[in-house]
């Protein structure tokens, strides 16, 4: 199963003819650049090349109407003088003799892309094209985009591959009006797009990018827009969005594809976004996405006009699609303050819409709208500051780290009379760990397992912690006599050695014998278990009162709390412990690991109990790198969960900012309901 990627050099044959400050940013070079830093890195030899084709008149007819398309059949034989014309009835976007054509094979591409990932050719895909869609409407070109390549495909999807639910995930900088309009009352599209706004000061300037556009008659809920109102958005803030609003919503829509309306002028350098993300976010966007409807991703080129950060971003997003291990994110800052609150009121008016929300704070209810016209009125006097500094400084950013595969994806350390899944390389030889080690592992006492046996397992999950530090090898798991014991011995004889920070995310009920204060490890436990009190700031049980069975609950913790955890603390190592009985599906199970390897550059060591082995093939599979299945439907939380969830993040905002998803009490006024 590979990745798709579709670029042809015909869609760099079309240019702005005339004088146009609005449009001067979109040059033919976005595309060569892109494709060759894909070359250049070695990307594109490791992609299936699928050639585009021309979409046809029934195609573009989905989305748009009869007359646009006659309107824009004619462009190729007018005269400068006409194409001017043209153009001037449309906001931001030009026409050219050949555009007519590239269009056809931009939205054809992206018709390409979708047949070869519904049809099991690839896992996944990118399609590198020109003009791009997003604004376009029924009947309007609009900034730059002639056919809406994404919307087209995503009626493409439903039409002729049976796809029952789409999401469109619209990470361009700016609003896809386009898109909106287009599945504004249509339940089965679901639609995301965060979006510089400035309180509708920014282009295209309309009160319906705003977050209160839900969708209209059935398909309300099914429009979730984030306006930025402020520039110099960083990684935290659009981490916090993906963490806090997209993925739980997204998990809750259970979609069948998954269409990246992919603009890389949200990241940093770019002239139109003036956002501070780096390139190397594009790598965990994709990431985090890529475990949604069995993997089935495909994403289209929109915006991106800083031809050095586009080509970093497209790369990064590829090698993602790839599957090669994550970049750190290091020193993620806590998300702002005009960040919180579009997140706030996000999540306020969709918690009528999506289950998985329902205990998000109300805005209504708290004090959020005293404390908007602060917000608004700061904002308004940075960008005042801003404006006359822009002119100078010129952004600089470090060329994002190599992201190197390990020679070994994953490794196995076994009793001697388990069969080891296929992929897995099997562990037998181990590094002698020293007279001072071994007496502290003989120390611990090993339940059901020799003195001897004790020790060699160990000595071999040294060698494996060592080799994953290394990157010799990927990830692996582990199968012991007593998980609690293993683990003891990990975090404490091994891991800190080797690691400075280990997140031990803990799958059931076990009792620490461990001392976490250091904040050498983060213990996050996700259990059935009740009352259990949070030790510190390095030790966090979750309850689920219904037990790890629980899909939404799981779901609500694991994007409620751990992923911003583990974004904000930053790990070396994951040790993921399953612990006997703990009740956890395997799809959630295997959900869980694909999400954890965004973290440490993808080292995640999985300990479960010998007589746990049956779900050796679920986890295996997912240490591999195959997607997830989808999760059933969700069911509705049970009241009590969520809200007690809820309260916990509050208590632990104070240590930790990423948790954060209301503007804080203190500025403005108080915010107690
Ligand atoms: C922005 C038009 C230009 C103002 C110049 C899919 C890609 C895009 C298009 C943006 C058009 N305003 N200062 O379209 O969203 O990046
Ligand atoms: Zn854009």
């Amino acid at each position: 199963m590979g990745t798709a990627l579709i670029y042809d050099e015909e869609m760099t044959k079309y240019k702005l003819l005339w004088v146009d400050p609005a449009c001067k940013i979109e040059v033919p070079e976005r595309l060569s650049v892109s494709y060759e830093a894909l070359v250049r890195t070695g990307l594109s030899d490791r992609c299936v090349s699928v050639p585009p084709r021309e979409a046809s008149d029934a195609e573009i007819l989905l989305v748009h109407s009869e007359e646009y398309l006659e309107g824009v059949k004619k462009t190729p034989h007018m005269t400068l003088e006409d194409l001017k014309e043209f153009t001037l009835q449309y906001g931001d976007v030009y026409f050219h003799p050949n555009i007519y054509h590239c269009a056809k094979l931009a939205a054809g591409s992206a018709l390409q892309l979708v047949d070869s990932v519904m049809t099991g050719k690839v896992r996944n895909g990118m399609a590198l094209v020109r003009p791009p869609g997003h604004h376009s409407m029924r009947s309007a070109a609009s900034g730059f985009c002639v056919f809406n390549n994404v919307a087209i495909a995503a009626r493409y999807a439903k039409q002729k591959h049976g796809a029952e639910r789409v999401l469109i995930v619209d990470w361009d900088i700016h609003h896809g009006q386009g898109v909106q309009y287009c599945f504004e009352d249509d339940p089965s599209v679901l639609y995301f797009s965060w979006h510089r706004y400035e309180r509708q000061k920014f282009w295209p300037n309309l009160r319906e990018s705003d977050y209160d556009s839900v969708g209209k008659g059935s398909g309300a809920g099914f429009n979730v827009n984030v306006p930025w109102n402020e520039v110099g958005m960083e990684n935290s803030d659009y981490l916090s969005v993906f963490c806090h609003v997209l993925l739980p919503v997204a998990y809750e829509f259970c979609p069948d594809l998954v269409l990246v309306c992919a603009g890389f002028d949200s990241a940093i350098g770019d002239p139109e976004g003036e956002m501070c993300a780096t390139p190397d976010i594009f790598a965990h966007l994709t990431h985090l996405l890529m475990n949604l409807a069995g993997g089935k991703l495909c994403a289209v080129l929109e915006g991106g006009y800083n031809l050095t950060s586009l080509a970093q971003s497209v790369c990064q997003t590829v090698q993602t699609l790839l599957g090669d291990p994550l970049p750190q994110l290091a020193n993620l800052r806590s998300p702002c303050e005009s960040a919180l609150e579009s997140l706030q009121c996000v999540r306020s008016v969709q918690r009528r819409y999506w289950s998985i929300l329902k205990h998000a704070a109300d805005s209504a209810t708290t004090d959020v709208s005293n404390k908007r016209i602060k917000l608004a009125k700061a904002e308004e006097e940075k960008a005042e500051t801003a404006e006359d500094e822009r002119s100078q400084e010129e952004k600089v950013w470090p060329e994002p780290a190599e992201r190197l595969r390990p020679p070994v994806c994953s490794a196995s350390v076994l009793p001697d009379d388990a069969a080891c899944p296929d992929g897995l390389k099997r562990l037998v030889s181990s590094k002698d760990l020293g007279p001072l080690l071994v007496s502290r592992i003989r120390n611990r006492s090993m339940e059901d397992a020799g003195d001897a046996d004790g020790v060699a397992t160990f000595s071999r999950l040294y060698t494996l912690i060592e080799k994953m530090r290394t990157n010799e090898i990927g990830n692996g798991v582990a199968l012991v006599p007593d998980v609690a014991a293993a683990v003891e011995c990990v975090v404490q004889d091994l891991g800190s050695d080797l690691v400075s920070r280990v997140l031990v995310v803990c799958v059931g009920k076990e009792e620490l014998n461990y001392a976490t204060a250091d904040g050498k490890m983060l213990v996050v436990q996700i259990s059935g278990e009740d009352k259990e009190e949070q030790k510190g700031k390095y030790y966090i049980p979750v309850c689920l009162k219904k037990g790890c069975g629980d899909t939404v609950g799981f779901i609500q913790a694991v994007f409620g709390l751990l992923l911003p955890l583990g974004y904000e603390y930053d790990p070396g190592l994951v040790l993921l412990v399953r612990m006997p009985g703990s009740g956890v599906g395997d799809c959630m199970w295997q959900q869980l690991i694909g999400l954890l390897k965004g973290f440490a550059k993808g080292h995640t060591l999985v300990l479960m109990q010998t007589n746990d082995g049956a779900c050796m093939g679920p986890t295996a599979s997912a240490l591999l790198g195959h997607p997830a299945p989808p999760l059933q439907e969700l069911l509705t939380p049970l009241p009590d969960d969520g809200g007690a969830l809820e309260r916990m993040r509050e208590r632990l905002q104070a240590d930790w900012k990423m948790l954060q998803t209301t503007v804080s009490s203190g500025n403005g006024e108080t915010a107690k309901s």
